[in-house]
């Protein structure tokens, strides 16, 4: 058997993608309207303040197509946390105006490809790696960004078999692709969260960046490398634009 490389876990992420009954919400009375906007104001604000504390973050964007209207980002160090944060969004005022349109759930990983020396001699690794690999297990989330989110997994069929390439092979087609997102150095934050066991994809990826141009540059370069030209299978795209809580008033108006 071929072992599985060495992975290190960080905060779980709950995507939660929301749509608005709009029909319902010009509909309510004004005044419910106003309390649902605070609600869902002060909801929103204050899991952003956790982000102070290094404890998590959290961060709401306005999703652009129909899939969804928002998508609600949460990353906390349990599950169990998240879970708390799903069930207290549905005791908000606002929660009544909003149908679940997705959902993903996935853990922040690193994995041997970063680093050997990482996992086999972590007292051997210097601060600049160390503080790399941190910053990937506990990702904050850029302030002024648009997201990408998409689900993705590595191909398992005969001739195009990932989990059947011995490590160096792997290895070598992953600093291929590091190569790749090297050059959007500064222009992309990526988020790469494993969903083995947990959603039904193998990861999701989350995308940051000021331009939405440079989302689909770094997406549409990358197919065209191995790792991800041979080896990957993606699942549905979201796009959307991130707002301060204080925003939900405007967002809601239109
Ligand atoms: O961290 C590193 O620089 C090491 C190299 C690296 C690894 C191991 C790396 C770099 N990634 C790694 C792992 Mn990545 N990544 C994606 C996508 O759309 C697509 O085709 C793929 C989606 C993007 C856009 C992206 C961006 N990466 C992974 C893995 C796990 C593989 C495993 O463990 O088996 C996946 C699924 C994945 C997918 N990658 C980078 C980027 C960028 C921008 C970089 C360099 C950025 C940086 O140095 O932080």
């Amino acid at each position: 058997m071929i072992d599985a490389p060495e992975t290190d876990e960080g905060w779980f992420a709950l995507h939660d993608f929301r749509t608005v009954d709009w029909d319902a919400w010009r509909d309510a009375p004004e005044r419910d309207r106003e309390t649902a906007i605070e609600d869902a104001a002060a909801f929103q604000k204050h899991r952003e303040a956790l982000a102070r504390s290094d404890a998590g973050d959290s961060a709401v964007f306005s999703v652009t197509g129909s899939k969804a209207d928002l998508l609600f980002v949460h990353f906390r160090e349990t599950l169990d946390e998240l879970d708390r944060i799903q069930r207290s969004f549905e005791q908000t005022e606002f929660a009544a105006y909003t149908e679940r349109a997705h959902s993903y759930v996935s853990v922040s990983e690193v994995s041997g490809y970063v680093s050997d020396e990482y996992f086999t001699n972590p007292e051997e690794v210097d601060d600049g790696l160390k503080n790399y690999i941190e910053g990937k297990l506990t990702p904050e989330i850029p302030d002024d960004t648009y997201v990408s989110f998409y689900p993705m997994s590595k191909r398992r069929q005969p001739g195009q078999n990932w989990y059947d390439l011995d490590f160096e092979e792997r290895a070598d087609l992953m600093a291929g692709h590091g190569d790749v997102g090297r050059e959007y150095a500064g222009k992309i934050k990526q988020v790469i969260a494993s969903s083995v066991g947990l959603d039904d994809w193998e990861w999701g990826v989350t995308l940051f960046g000021d331009d939405p141009t440079d989302i689909k540059d770094i997406v549409y370069e990358m197919r065209f490398d191995e790792a991800s030209s041979k080896y990957g299978e993606f699942g549905d795209f979201y796009v959307g634009r991130r707002f301060p809580p204080a925003d939900f008033d405007a967002f809601l108006a239109g």
